[in-house]
């Protein structure tokens, strides 16, 4: 049985704010030397699928270097390989342009036909998660199943950012709702479809009518009351680091020392593109704990339960913690750096105070968005010494 696994990388993904200003969602750097869409990539050949579309939209330049011809993922040498399809169309700035998740892959018709596999699962490229798509599979074609939706429960705060449904003692799903105001319950869908082929193509046709047709909205409900729709429940970690605030989570739950996500697993290896550099180096006053720090870096300062990016350098005296640092960013000496997020290439001059703790925390104020007290410092930022924020 031939499985084409289509991987959404496409929406705005507008909640991670700074990270995602200038780049397509699932090329945002994730655990120093990742990118959100390696663990998707990673999972689809650890699982054996080496046959990948990934549909970009929004700002696909990172994203397309990124992936080139798949070879970190081994995709370059396998039969199938991965095609990055439909490029952007709208123009940087226009953000009220918007396509539906269903309708990106009707527009790829052809490239569907052209595979003709026996099923396709569909993936977003934003979610950090071990999974083998091996055994969904198998449990899709056990069950004869048109559709087999993967979920798990969600913290019950969180559930109306998802599609939430149930289902009868067979696991036949029997009620679908996205993303409602009021969730009946918290079993949430993962977002990732196993579709027998003939049934995509069919439900592509029929409920595809306008451009902003999506799997949770248009196709999803009417399947539910007209095929055989399976749920398939997942208990391994997963996450759809959808929000600054489960983006610096699911970062920072890395450096437990046991992490649910275990990075250092030789049976199921994450790949990633990365540029060959140096080991990292401690200086004389060096020192760090419970962190992530990855090549290329040189760490003079004190490094508490972050994740430091490649390139990264920390003078003497500066203080980092609860943080995540990109790449090739400088912390001058004795600033103290808290509870921040600091995008690539920025650079913070000497006796600086950013973050969280002590009386600096006008963040708090900002409703919504910043309100969980976490800073978020874009890329190439340079700031000014002294400055307390
Ligand atoms: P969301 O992730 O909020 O919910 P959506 O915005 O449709 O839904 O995005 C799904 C994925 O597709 C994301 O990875 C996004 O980046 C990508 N995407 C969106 N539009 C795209 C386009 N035009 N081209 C390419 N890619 C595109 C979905 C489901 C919920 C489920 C959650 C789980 O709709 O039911 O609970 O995922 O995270
Ligand atoms: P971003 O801020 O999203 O990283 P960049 O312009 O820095 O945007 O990077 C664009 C793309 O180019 C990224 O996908 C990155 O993987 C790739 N890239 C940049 N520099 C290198 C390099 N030296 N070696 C390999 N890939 C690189």
């Amino acid at each position: 049985m031939r499985t084409l696994a289509l991987i959404l990388a496409g929406g705005r993904g507008s909640r991670l704010d700074l990270l995602s200003a200038h780049r397509a969602k699932p090329s945002v750097p994730f655990a120093g030397k990742f990118r959100l869409i390696d663990f998707v990539l990673s999972n689809c050949v650890n699982s054996d699928i080496f046959n990948i579309g990934v549909l970009t939209q929004y700002l696909p330049h990172s994203l397309n270097n990124h992936i080139g011809i798949g070879k970190p993922w081994d995709l370059d040498r396998k039969q199938g390989g991965v095609t990055i399809l439909q490029p952007f169309r709208g123009k940087p700035g226009q953000t009220d342009w918007y396509e539906g998740t269903a309708h990106a892959i009707y527009k790829n018709l052809s490239y569907l036909k052209n595979q003709s596999p026996d099923q396709v699962i569909i993936l977003s490229g934003d979610h950090v998660y071990e999974m083998d798509y091996g055994k969904m599979v198998d449990y899709h074609i056990k069950k004869d199943a048109d559709l087999t939706i993967a979920a798990q429960p969600v913290p019950y705060e969180e559930a109306s950012r998802f599609g939430i449904l149930d289902c009868n003692q067979e696991k036949k799903i029997t009620d679908f709702v996205e993303k409602p105001v009021d969730p009946p319950s918290n079993l949430a869908s993962m977002g990732i479809y196993v579709f027998k082929y003939d049934v995509l193509i069919e439900v592509l046709k029929k409920y595809c009518t306008h451009q902003s047709t999506d799997f949770g909205h248009n196709i999803i409900p009417p399947m539910i009351e007209e095929n055989n729709v399976y749920l398939y429940e997942y208990d391994g970690f997963w996450r759809d680091v959808g929000t600054l605030g489960s983006y610096w989570e699911t970062n920072l739950e890395l450096v437990k020392s046991i992490p649910e996500l275990n990075l250092y697993d030789e049976e199921w290896k994450m790949q990633t593109r990365s540029e060959e550099k140096p080991p990292a180096k401690f200086g004389r006053y060096g020192k760090a704990s419970c962190s992530l720090i990855s090549n290329g870096a040189i760490i003079n300062g004190e490094v508490e339960n972050s994740i430091i990016s490649p390139g990264v350098y920390i003078e003497k005296g500066a203080v980092v913690r609860d943080s995540i640092i990109f790449n090739n960013s400088i912390i001058r000496s004795n600033s103290v750096i808290d509870k921040t997020i600091i995008d690539k290439e920025v650079e913070i001059k000497e006796n600086c105070k950013i973050g969280y703790g002590d009386d600096y925390t006008p963040n708090k104020e900002v409703p919504d968005l910043l309100a969980n007290g976490l800073n978020v410092i874009a890329k190439r930022a340079k700031v000014p010494a002294e400055t307390k924020m």
